[in-house]
C-alpha cells in the first residue's frame, strides 16, 4: 500500500509516530515493512500495489472494555434517571445490573448471539479489530458460561478478535450475601469457565454497591492460582481501594478510575497497570468527578479508552465517540485518545502483536477518509472509515 499518511502509533518517536508518503508491505497477515515510500527496499517494488491518495492509516482500533453480550435493554431506567433517580438508587431498588441479569438469564444462546453480533458489526464498521467482552450478567454458573460461550463464538461469525473477561463478581444476586456468592458461586464458576477455555482475564466490580477489596482479593487469588491475568472496575463511583489492589496484583488494567488519587496513579505506574478511561459511563450517569488525567501523565501511566458498551451505565456503541468524549470531557489529547484505542488498549488486554504499525505486528489496520489523525477524535458522530483490514484482508 502506498500514498498513505501512517499514524503508526509507535511511541517515543514523532507525534502519532507519523510517517508521511508512507508505504506499508503486508505479507501473510502481518506487516513486513513500513516507512517512507522513498525508502522501500527494492525487493518489494514488484508486489501488487494499492495507491491511497494521502489517506490516513492507523492500527485498527481496539475496544478494550465492553459488556456487549447481554439480554434486554434499560431504556426505562434511562427515563427514571432523567426523572431524578441516581444510578445507585436504581441499583439499590433492585434495578440496574440485576434487571439485565434477569433478561440475560432468560435469553436463549441464539438470541444473545444475534444481539451481540449487531453490536460487533457497529464496532467493525468503525475500524475495530479487537474487542474485549465480559460476562457478569449471569451471576449463576449456567448463565455466566452461556455468556462466555457466546463471546468466544463471536470471532467465528465475524472477522474480529475477541478477548474474554470473567466478570462473575459484577453484582450480588438477590437473596445472597456477597461473601457467600463469591465463595460458593463465583469462584467455582470461574474454575469451570477456565476449564472450558473460556477465560482470557478475570475482572471484578470493586465498589460500595458490589464487592469490597477483601472479596476481590479472594477472586484475584483464585485467578492467580489458575494462571489468569486480572483487571478491575475500580474507583468508578467512590474510592474504596480497588486501584491500589489492582496494582498490588499486577493487573493489566484498572478501569474507570474517576476517584483514583495521585497515590493510586503512582501505584499503577509502578505496576505497569493501564488506566482504562470510560467516558461513556461518566457521561451517561452524569458523573462529575473527572479522572486525574494529569496525574496519569505525570506518573507515566498508560491510558486506554473504551466504550464500556453495556445496557445500563454506557449504552455507547461508538469507539470514535468514546475518543471524542475522552478529549472533550477528560481533556485527553487526540493523540492520547488514539493511543488509548490502539497501543494502550492492546496493553490493557495483554496483547503484544497489535496496536501499532510496525514490522511483525498483525496487519489489522484502518484506512480513513481523513488526512489528519486529530480528525478521528474531533468529529462527533461522524464515521470516516474508508476500509478496515483484518489479518491483511480487507
Ligand atoms: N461498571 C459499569 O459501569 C457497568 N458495570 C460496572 O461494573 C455497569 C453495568 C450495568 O449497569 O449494567
Ligand atoms: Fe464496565
Amino acid at each position: 500500500m502506498t500514498g498513505l499518511t501512517a499514524a503508526t502509533m509507535v511511541p517515543h518517536t514523532v507525534s502519532y509516530g507519523l510517517v508521511r508518503d508512507a508505504a506499508i508491505v503486508v505479507a501473510d497477515g502481518h506487516i513486513a515493512w513500513v516507512g517512507p515510500a522513498s525508502d522501500m527496499p527494492a525487493d518489494y517494488a514488484g508486489l501488487d500495489q494499492q495507491a491511497h491518495d494521502g489517506r490516513l492509516i492507523t492500527p485498527a482500533l481496539i475496544d478494550c472494555h465492553t459488556h456487549l453480550v447481554h439480554g434486554g435493554n434499560r431504556a426505562r431506567e434511562f427515563e427514571m434517571r432523567l426523572n431524578g433517580a441516581s444510578y445507585e438508587d436504581i441499583a439499590r431498588a433492585g434495578g440496574g445490573i440485576i434487571s439485565t441479569v434477569a433478561a440475560t438469564r432468560a435469553a436463549g444462546q441464539p438470541d444473545l448471539l444475534a444481539s451481540a453480533l449487531h453490536r460487533v458489526d457497529a464496532l467493525i464498521a468503525q475500524g475495530v479489530s479487537v474487542i474485549e467482552v465480559k460476562s457478569g450478567y449471569g451471576l449463576d454458573r449456567d448463565t455466566e458460561l452461556k455468556m462466555l460461550r457466546v463471546a468466544r463464538s463471536l470471532g467465528q461469525h465475524r472477522p474480529i478478535r475477541v478477548m474474554t473477561s470473567f466478570l462473575g463478581a459484577h453484582a450480588v444476586p438477590d437473596g445472597m450475601d456477597a461473601d457467600t456468592y463469591i465463595d460458593t458461586i463465583c469462584l467455582p464458576t470461574l474454575a469451570a469457565a477456565h476449564a472450558e477455555g473460556l477465560v482470557d482475564t478475570v475482572d471484578g466490580f470493586c465498589e460500595g454497591i458490589a464487592f469490597d477489596t477483601a472479596q476481590i482479593a479472594r477472586l484475584f487469588d483464585k485467578a492467580r492460582a489458575l494462571g489468569l491475568p486480572v483487571k478491575l472496575h475500580a474507583e468508578q463511583l467512590s474510592h474504596i481501594g480497588g486501584t491500589a489492589l489492582a496494582a498490588a496484583y499486577g493487573a493489566l488494567s484498572a478501569d474507570h478510575v474517576e476517584y483514583a488519587t495521585d497515590t493510586d496513579a503512582a501505584a499503577l505506574a509502578a505496576a505497569g497497570t493501564v488506566a482504562v478511561l470510560l467516558p461513556g459511563a461518566f457521561y451517561s450517569i452524569h458523573e462529575t468527578q473527572v479522572p486525574r488525567v494529569q496525574a496519569f501523565r505525570n506518573y507515566n501511566v498508560a491510558m486506554a479508552v473504551g466504550t464500556d458498551w453495556n445496557p445500563g451505565s454506557s449504552p455507547l456503541g461508538s469507539i470514535l465517540l468514546a475518543m471524542n468524549m475522552a478529549c472533550t470531557l477528560f481533556r485527553m489529547t487526540p493523540e492520547e485518545a488514539l493511543a488509548g484505542t490502539t497501543r494502550n488498549a492492546a496493553r490493557a488486554l495483554g496483547l503484544t502483536d497489535c496496536g501499532v504499525i510496525a514490522p511483525g505486528m498483525r496487519a489489522d489496520l484502518a484506512i480513513w477518509n481523513v488526512s489528519d489523525p486529530a480528525e478521528l477524535s474531533y468529529g462527533i458522530g461522524i464515521n470516516p472509515l474508508h476500509i478496515r483490514i483484518f489479518e491483511g484482508r480487507s
